[in-house]
């Protein structure tokens, strides 16, 4: 219809089926009388009529096609709970064959529950150890860093350490020398003691001329009580330089005889030897006058200057003590 002066008209297709309630062209209004126009009114409401019917059959066709889905997928649903259904009780059983073995693994998660604790425990223990270890080392950090600066200044020190030991190296040598020179002093001072008490020193021993007369015996003792023997003479160079001291005066001598006429032997137990000493006699010496000659002098100025004579007259004598020095 396209104004309301125009007849009504109807074409339309039901399922691909054309039809018609009004030939496609129609006569012009103008043409038609108004005996036909009731006839249109009609049409009108029966192609509205049409159309509900087609419509009901349409919406039909389309509800039956939903509701058989919607069954279809009913009756698919209750299969599938069907099967969830077999499931649940299959898994039901296992459930009741798996208690036991629910309980043992609940001992063991108990187990495991009370192992865990004891790994919070000794993870609480380990992070307040890591804790402590992180300050240590924070300090330790600031240690290092100041071993830097330390480090920074071995150069210096090694050189000063180096002029320090060239000069205690210096220092020890004149220390040595003054301990030298220390001992050598206090050796001086001994001598020059013993000097000015009337000893003779002579390469390592002390000697005392007397002034008096005495038997061999008695002289003996005189130097026993000054921490001596009467002299031993044991090589050449002792002998010349006893021989040129006494000047011709006679001295005894710590020889004797071990009773009347043993061998001879040293009052200082020095080791007597016969061979060696047999170029100190005077020639013919020792006699032995008056078989009572067990004690020997020294009588002349010369290297052969020994005589036996009788222990028992009174001669000048020749103490002899070895110098030892003192300890400090
Ligand atoms: O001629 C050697 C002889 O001289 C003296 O005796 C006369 C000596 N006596 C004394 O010295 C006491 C002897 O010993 C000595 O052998
Ligand atoms: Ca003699």
């Amino acid at each position: 219809m396209t104004t309301g002066e125009e007849l009504p008209c109807a074409h339309f297709t039901v399922d691909k089926q054309n039809i018609a309630l009004w030939p496609r062209e129609p006569p012009t209004k103008r043409d038609q009388p108004l005996a036909l126009r009731k006839p249109s009114t009609i049409c009108v409401v029966l192609t509205f009529l049409t159309l509900v019917l087609v419509t009901s059959i349409l919406l039909q066709s389309i509800l039956y096609s939903w509701l058989l889905g919607t069954i279809s997928n009913v009756r698919t649903n209750a299969q599938l709970l069907k099967g969830r259904v077999d499931n649940i009780s299959t898994g039901s059983s296992e459930i009741k064959r798996n208690r036991g073995g629910l309980k043992v693994a609940s001992t063991q998660i108990q187990k495991v529950n009370v192992s865990l604790n004891q790994v919070r425990s000794q993870l609480l223990i380990l992070e307040t150890g890591l804790e402590k270890a992180n300050s240590q080392i924070q300090v330790l950090t600031r240690s290092w860093a100041e071993v830097d600066v330390l480090n920074a200044q071995i150069p210096e020190l090694k050189r000063d350490l180096d002029k320090a030991s060239a000069l205690n190296a210096k220092v020890r040598g004149l220390q040595n020398s003054l301990e030298n020179m220390d001992k050598s002093l206090r050796q001086q001072n001994d001598i020059l003691q013993m000097l000015s008490q009337g000893w003779k020193y002579f390469k390592g021993n002390f000697y005392y001329f007397s002034h008096v007369s005495k038997t061999w015996y008695s002289a003996q003792q005189f130097c026993t009580s000054r921490n001596s023997h009467l002299t031993s003479v044991t090589s050449e160079n002792e002998q010349e330089f006893l021989y040129k001291t006494a000047g011709g005066g006679v001295y005894w001598i710590g020889l004797t005889k071990a009773g009347s006429e043993g061998d001879w032997y040293w009052a200082d137990n020095t080791p007597f030897n016969k061979v060696q000493s047999a170029r100190f006699w005077i020639p013919g010496e020792p006699n032995n006058v008056g078989s009572n000659e067990h004690c020997a002098n020294i009588k002349i100025t010369s290297l052969r200057s020994w005589n036996d004579a009788s222990c028992d007259i009174s001669l000048l004598f020749i103490c002899k003590k070895p110098y030892i020095p003192s300890e400090s």
